[in-house]
């Protein structure tokens, strides 16, 4: 079923004043990634802004679900190492601790945790910083380095 696209914004209006979680559209790892990762830094309207963070920062497609991209199965395999351990980390434990160990999923050269201080793709090759890595590391480390991607204590 196709809408008319002037009902889109209209839509939108009802879904932010009913207050409905937009989960459906934005899914849960994304929306505890967003606020970790400060991508949603000086965006009140983050949760609705598809662009803060693409579908391919984890997956292959746009439109998300399978298949992931290698920094989507970086994340799948450290779920699985903890579950082997018996643990049972939340996402965001698992997304810092990949982001700690300082992969490079995609193998362009930058790591993980650089390409998310860089807000480029870790798990897309054809994404990368326009720093060079010396000047990108320097400014990271600055800012505070991995640490800067501590899971927020509050437990849900
Ligand atoms: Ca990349």
């Amino acid at each position: 079923m196709t809408r008319p696209a002037w009902l889109l914004p209209g839509v939108l209006a009802a879904l932010v004043a009913a207050s409905v979680p937009v989960a459906s559209a934005m899914p849960k790892f994304r929306l505890q990634a967003i606020p970790q990762l400060h991508y949603d830094a000086g965006n009140p309207l983050w949760e609705l802004d598809r662009r803060v963070m693409a579908c391919t920062f984890c997956h292959v497609r746009d439109s998300g679900g399978a298949p992931w991209n290698p920094f989507g199965r970086a994340l799948q395999a450290a779920f699985v190492t903890d579950a082997r351990a018996g643990g049972k980390a939340r996402f965001p434990d698992v997304l810092y601790t990949v982001l700690k160990a300082e992969g490079d999923a995609d193998g362009d050269g930058y790591s993980d945790v650089l390409e998310v201080y860089a807000r480029t793709l870790p798990g897309d090759p054809d994404s990368v910083p326009t720093l060079p890595l010396p000047a990108l590391r320097a400014a990271f480390d600055a800012a505070g380095g991995a640490a800067q991607y501590v899971p927020p204590t509050q437990r849900r």
